[in-house]
């Protein structure tokens, strides 16, 4: 795995590389409210050190005698230059704000859903996928997202965007990459146990690149079914909540589970064959297995027939 590689990539001390064509000026800001605060903080701890050091104790005599009541043109310039500075912080801040949130017409939309704990994406044609968020390069890609489960949140430092994804809810997004690479994506809402497990990659690509990549069945034919399924494992986010050693997580190891007795909630009993472990992936929630949470996320859609065998025939391989 390419772990944050290009996170710091030509970034800098404070910043990761910034690969938008359209909010390029965030920076600007962050670095203008940053140097802002260090010269205000330096030139009052300055002051007021000065203040310190060569301030006498004076008589009351002496003090009724200088005391200073107002000066109008300190006042002018305290009130003027702060307000101008905040003024200029605000129509900063604001541009950014609108072009990360105003959507242009030639926007292809993607949506993106938060679940437990992986990211999911659909694209135009309906071609799923799972950990990586595929774009076209120079194009505006509008981004609606939501949470089937729990609150999580998008985050893409490389675009300086993070929102909020919220269940039952729908937010919008424009992001708009300039440059071809790989980038990471974070949840940056705490979810529950396996919440650093909900990393994803931005895959940017050329035009060309991108419409083969919605066209194409990314299934590898070349290896073992069961090889496939292993991978599928990682890949897919089984691994999040199933062991393959016996170990029971959030949901139950699959090692000897092929062929093996399993008990529902209900009081039933089934044989895990085939067709039932085909069905647990499909609609988790038929039969829930005892003393295990109703969590599971259907993976209805999300896997085409050869990677639901494959999966099965890895299954199949931890069991003897
Ligand atoms: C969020 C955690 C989670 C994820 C992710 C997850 N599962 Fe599950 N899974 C569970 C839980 C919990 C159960 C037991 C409750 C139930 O029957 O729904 C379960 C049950 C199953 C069962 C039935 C197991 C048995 O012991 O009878 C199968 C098969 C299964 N999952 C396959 C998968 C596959 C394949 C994936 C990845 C593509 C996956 N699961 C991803 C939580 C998860
Ligand atoms: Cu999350």
């Amino acid at each position: 795995m390419e772990i944050i590689q290009n996170l710091t990539e030509k970034g800098t001390f404070f910043l990761p590389s910034n690969i938008s064509a359209t909010l390029g000026e965030f920076d600007t800001l962050f670095y203008f409210i940053l140097w802002l605060s260090v010269i205000f903080m330096v030139g009052l701890i300055g002051v007021s050190a000065w203040f310190l050091i060569t301030s006498k104790r004076k008589s009351s005599d002496q003090l009724a005698e200088k005391q200073i009541t107002h000066n109008i043109p300190l006042e002018i310039i305290w009130t003027v230059v702060p307000t101008l500075l905040v003024l200029f912080i605000f129509w900063l801040g604001f541009k950014q704000y609108m072009l990360m949130r105003s959507i242009p017409p030639n926007a292809t939309t993607i949506y993106v859903s938060g679940k437990k704990w992986f990211w999911e994406f659909t694209y135009p044609n309906g071609k799923k996928t799972i950990g990586d968020l595929v774009v076209p390069v120079n194009t505006p890609v509008k981004l609606i997202l939501s949470s089937t489960d729990v609150l999580h949140s998008f985050y893409l430092p490389n675009l300086r965007i993070k929102r909020d994804v919220i269940p039952n809810r729908y937010t919008v997004l424009t992001i708009e990459p300039a440059k071809i690479g790989n980038f990471r994506i974070f949840c940056t809402e705490y979810c529950g146990d396996k919440h650093s497990n909900m990393l994803a990659t931005l895959k940017v690509m050329s035009n060309d690149d991108y419409y083969a990549f919605l066209k194409a069945v990314d299934f590898d034919d070349s290896i073992p079914l069961s090889e496939a399924g292993k991978q599928l494992y990682t890949k897919k986010g089984c691994v999040a909540c199933h062991s393959i050693d016996g170990s029971p997580m959030v949901g139950p190891t699959w090692k000897n589970l092929y062929n093996a007795n399993r008990v529902f909630t209900d009081g039933s009993e089934r044989i895990a064959d085939e067709a039932y472990l085909i069905e647990s992936i499909n609609y988790p929630q038929a039969h829930i297995v005892t003393g295990y949470q109703p969590v599971m996320p259907s993976y209805q859609g999300l896997l085409v027939d050869q990677e639901i065998t494959a999966i099965i025939e890895y299954i199949k391989e931890l069991s003897d």
